[in-house]
């Protein structure tokens, strides 16, 4: 932590712009030493002017002309054998009004891989560590600017599939999340130190008699805490993506369909039957909201060992998803048998009646046990009825969510501390109930505390915190 570090911000590759942070306590010397104001000479900076960005020059300071601040070379070809990397936009951040909280500078350079490497290769010979994955983002939470909710949300923002999750991530990002454990917490935090008083204190403050207000409090947290719970299981999809997986037997127009609703040619589409073997997965937007489409193998009777294989994992991903597009063709007849073998009971479904285009009557009709199942004719051929089915697709899988509550979407680690959290709070319950002694009552109460504090990051352990910080990018 004592440190300075320095890594490339933005992606690999050529691109208009590309950033170096460098952050740490060197991070201003550091930039004075290798940026010049001017490319005729080396124009030192001697003050940084916090939050103002300076237009210059990145020379190299080992090149001749540099060194000497006297007899600088003046004339085009003395220039020219300075070891110019890059013309930049520099803006120095006096921590802690800067993302880590420390002393940070940022250099805008032109973004192709050989100059940020240059660039970064000489920050790194001035003293500087090049930065762990996310350790910017973990500095700004050990040094106390953002909590652990907010970091999470920093690497959802940057990982966001789809609107819906981006507004998610950057509500939890401004402390939505935070601001409603801190709370919690804090009501919890009341009671334990008014009970722990009357244990360390018993004649000097009013004894404790664990009243209906009580009660209600720890109720209250509890309901809350569940209804988070609630909002994960409701909502996690909406950061995961939706899997949709599209499923029926072998020629019916699954990879065209496929195809259809990602607007290019993914799956490889032929008249002959088992054409596609491996499930392929892409990742579909529709109205903001991330799915995961998988086009399956063809599910029948064969010998072939490879389709074999194929319809196997086809079963496994009309089990792992979230909604199963079945489909049929005209000509074809619906059977219950048929079905149950490949979407198990309960699985939310459409059932998809594709190559209408063909001027067939005999569509296939699902059977009285099966009217919940919603029917959709389609030609995946011909773009008809495509909407109608994305639209459905939508309807069906956010019915039942409340997108304005769901603003505030806890992740699977939180879930597990909230879990731990309610499962305390029910022994300081019935503890409360029973009139259990304090000291007992206390340490219920102070494992429910904790237990929130790993959400937020004041009880997380060393594990938790790399957990999170190794999945962010390199720069972030
Ligand atoms: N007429 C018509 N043919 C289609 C339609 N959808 C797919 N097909 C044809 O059906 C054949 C099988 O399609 P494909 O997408 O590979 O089916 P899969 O085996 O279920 O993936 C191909 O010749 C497609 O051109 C449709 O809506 N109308
Ligand atoms: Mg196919």
């Amino acid at each position: 932590m004592n440190d300075t570090i320095a890594a490339i911000a933005t992606p690999y590759g050529s691109g208009g712009i590309g950033v170096i942070r460098i952050s740490g306590p060197l991070a201003f010397d550091v930039a004075k030493r290798v940026f010049s104001r001017k490319n005729d000479a080396k124009s030192p900076l001697h003050t940084l002017i916090s939050h103002r960005v300076i237009h210059g020059f990145i020379i190299h300071p080992e090149t001749p002309g540099v060194l000497k601040t006297s007899g600088v070379p003046k004339s085009p070809d003395a220039a020219a054998t300075l070891d110019v990397i890059d013309e930049v936009l520099m803006i120095p951040m006096k921590g802690p009004k800067s993302y880590t909280a420390e002393d940070v500078v940022e250099i805008q350079a032109h973004s192709g891989s050989v100059v940020l490497r240059t660039l970064l290769d000489l920050i790194l010979l001035q003293g500087v560590r090049l930065a762990e994955p996310g350790e910017f983002t973990k500095r700004a939470f050990l040094n106390g600017r953002i909590d652990l909710t907010q970091a999470e949300a920093v690497a959802d923002i940057i990982n966001a599939k789809s609107a819906r999750s981006l507004k998610i991530a950057a509500s939890q990002n401004l402390g939505a999340l935070k601001q409603k454990i801190k709370n919690l917490r804090e009501r919890l935090i009341d009671l334990l130190s008014f009970l722990e008083a009357n244990i360390d204190f018993p004649d000097d403050v009013a004894q404790f008699e664990p009243s209906a207000k009580e009660m209600a409090m720890i109720d209250d947290v509890i309901a809350q805490c569940i209804g988070f719970i609630q909002q994960y299981d409701d909502a996690c999809f909406l950061k995961d993506g939706i899997r949709l997986t599209i499923c029926g037997a072998p020629n019916v127009g699954k990879s065209s369909l496929m195809n259809q609703l990602l607007e290019h040619e993914r799956s490889i589409v032929t008249a002959v039957p088992g054409t596609t073997r491996d499930p392929i997965e892409e990742v579909l937007n529709i109205e903001g909201i991330p799915f995961v489409v998988i086009d399956t193998a063809g599910i029948h009777q064969t010998d072939d060992l490879v389709e074999i294989i194929g319809i196997e994992k086809a079963k496994d991903h009309i089990v792992a998803s979230d909604l199963v597009l079945y489909l049929k063709e005209p000509g074809s007849k619906f059977s219950d048998l048929e079905f149950e073998q490949i979407v198990p009971l309960g699985k939310k479904a459409i059932f998809v009646i594709n190559k209408i285009d063909l001027g067939e009557d005999d569509l296939p009709k699902l059977s009285e046990k099966y009217q919940d199942i919603p029917t959709i004719e389609i030609s995946a051929l011909q773009d008809i009825g495509i909407k109608t089915l994305r639209q459905k697709i939508v309807n069906l899988c956010i019915a039942e969510l409340d997108m304005e509550k769901s603003s505030v979407v806890p992740n699977l680690r939180h879930k597990k501390a909230l879990e731990e959290t309610v499962c305390s709070l029910e022994m300081v319950r019935s503890g409360l109930a029973h009139g259990q002694e304090e000291e007992t009552l206390a340490m219920d109460i102070k494992n429910s505390i904790d237990s929130l504090g790993t959400i937020t990051g004041e009880t997380a352990s060393l594990d938790i915190l790399d957990a999170i910080f190794n999945n962010f990018c390199i720069g972030k």
